[in-house]
């Protein structure tokens, strides 16, 4: 074994911790209000935290210092109950009582505020009633383990993706099918437990357009890691296009290819766990197919929406994702083809 390893933890440590302060799920690279006032705690926790580190050390490193040519057994070193003088008792009350309390007050009476800034942004309404029609509202349903994206009152479903409009406030009412996931988009948001059988509210706002990651970020069975969320920030007309885009019903194929590949598709068992333009069973298993072509990836995130990604995936999703609930269909040569200009064609 190598002798360096231990020496070197610390830094792994240390790579480890900086590893939040850049990168696409920064919690420090804030990009919106509520990751901002989280950013701003998270320092201010940090400074106080580093402060009370540095004075301990140096209270330490002068007990070390004046201990040093002191004879461990000498009986003057020995404290007594009785003979406690009045500067230790001090030192005592002051170091041990009155100055935690103090440090946990001021923190206290940052953060709470602060939390309530961020959590007056989930207004708890019930339905979309209350909002105004241009309001964008999102019904966010974690799955294992994917994302069923749905906006009410727009009449778009897809998954794994949430287009925002820039600067405003985005409702995003998380619910769960199965078990509690959590939702976190690190640079917009905090995060949000989304548990069956209840509603929770998040306000997203991001400050400019952009593509930003997050995850599931509570446990919840063996592809939880794999189950991201992209949040696609976009200037609101370019939003409004896209919904557009998204609310139309896909056109007849246009050709003989694309044709094949939808009876390829309707002839499998894919209809079973996914719908296309409302057809397959009402409480797809699977996410929604009807505009799979406009989204950029594909399995909750984890790989670019290619034609070749998309071949492995059908043939073989449990090496991609393994847990995932599809099972591989066996699917070759000339069918498999048509089936992927068919899904390639679904913008
Ligand atoms: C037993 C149900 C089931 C069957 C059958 C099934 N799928 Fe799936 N499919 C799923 C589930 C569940 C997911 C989500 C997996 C994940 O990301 O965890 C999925 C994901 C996908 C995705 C990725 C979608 C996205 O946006 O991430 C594609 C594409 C897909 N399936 C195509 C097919 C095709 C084509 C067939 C038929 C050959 C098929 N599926 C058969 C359940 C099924
Ligand atoms: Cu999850």
């Amino acid at each position: 074994m190598s002798t360096r390893g231990p020496r070197l933890a610390p830094l792994a440590v240390l790579a480890a911790a900086l590893a939040g302060c850049a990168g696409p799920e920064a919690l420090l690279d804030a990009r919106g209000p509520s990751a901002a006032n989280t950013a701003t705690l998270w320092w201010i926790m940090f400074a106080m935290g580093a402060a009370v580190y540095v004075v301990v050390m140096v209270l330490i490193g002068l007990a070390f210092w004046r201990g040093r040519r002191r004879d461990i057994d000498d009986p003057a070193l020995k404290v007594r109950d009785e003979d406690t003088s009045p500067a230790v008792r001090r030192l005592v009350i002051f170091g041990g009582i009155v100055g935690p309390a103090l440090v946990l007050l001021v923190l206290n009476l940052v953060s709470v505020p602060m939390g309530q800034a961020v959590g007056d942004r989930g207004a708890s309404a019930e339905g979309v009633e209350g909002y105004a029609e241009e309001d964008v509202v999102v019904n966010v349903t974690a799955e294992v383990f994917w994302w069923r994206v749905e906006y009410p009152g727009r009449d778009v479903i897809t998954a794994n993706e949430i287009h925002i409009p820039v600067g405003e406030e985005v409702r995003i009412r998380l619910t769960s099918e199965d078990v509690i996931h959590s939702f976190w988009v690190p640079k917009l948001a905090g995060k949000i437990d989304a548990t069956p059988g209840h509603t929770t509210e998040l306000v997203l706002e991001a400050d400019e357009p952009g593509r930003y990651r997050g995850r599931c970020t509570e446990y919840c069975g063996i592809a939880h890691a794999q189950m991201i969320i992209h949040v696609v920030a976009q200037e609101r007309d370019e939003f409004d296009t896209w919904v557009e885009q998204q609310q139309q019903p896909q056109p007849q194929p246009a050709t003989e290819r694309i044709e094949e590949g939808r009876q390829v598709f309707f002839g499998s068992s894919c209809v079973y766990c996914h719908t296309v333009d409302g057809h397959g069973p009402p409480n797809q298993i699977g996410p929604d197919l009807t505009h799979l072509a406009s989204r950029e990836t594909i399995g909750a995130g984890i790989m670019p929406n290619t034609r070749g990604n998309l071949a492995g995936w059908i043939v073989d999703p449990q090496a991609q994702k393994p847990g995932n609930l599809m099972p591989g269909t066996q699917i070759a040569g000339d069918e498999l083809d048509a089936l992927l200009d068919y899904l390639e064609s679904l913008e």
